[in-house]
């Protein structure tokens, strides 16, 4: 009985909604977000996402950055980091979105290689010294 309960379940489950994302996680359109109140160095941010997940989170639109912001509000925290490095400014996860959103004179720093998003100011981004310890997004789903 328990089988064929589990069964059904399952049955059930599978035709109706299979949810995109891990539990705990949350989704935007078609991607999976998670915000790790951790707060670490961006590198270990990094490594972290990509042992665990995909990688740290590439953010590609306003409405992406609005629903981050979000849950940087949420959880009291001030900024977190999120997948872009001065690289040429490229996303970590490979992503070629060019949506960026940039605080006035940021990105300032030669010393601060590592961006943040930040929820004061409109979400806006600031770069920040990698070894700063913050909380941060990873994200998995379609790359
Ligand atoms: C960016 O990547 C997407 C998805 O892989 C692709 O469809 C698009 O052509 C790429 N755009 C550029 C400018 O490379
Ligand atoms: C960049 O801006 C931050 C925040 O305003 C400031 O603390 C830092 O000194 C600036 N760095 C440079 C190189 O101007
Ligand atoms: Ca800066």
């Amino acid at each position: 009985l328990p089988l064929t309960y589990g069964f059904i379940n399952l049955y059930v489950f599978s035709l109706s909604t299979v949810p995109l994302c891990p539990t705990g996680w949350s989704e935007y359109g078609n991607r999976c977000f998670l915000f790790q109140s951790t707060e670490t160095d961006w590198a270990t941010a990094e490594s972290y996402c990509r042992q665990h997940h995909t990688d740290l989170a590439s953010v590609r639109s306003m409405s992406e950055n609005e629903q981050m912001k979000g849950l940087v509000q949420s959880a009291g925290e001030i900024q977190a980091w999120i997948g872009l490095y001065r690289n040429s400014w490229m996303w970590v996860d490979g992503s070629n979105s060019s949506f960026r959103h940039w605080r006035a004179s940021e990105p300032n720093g030669s010393e601060e290689n590592c961006a943040t998003a930040v929820h004061a100011d409109a979400g806006q981004w600031e770069d920040w010294p990698c070894s700063w310890k913050m909380p941060f997004f990873c994200n998995a789903g379609k790359p």
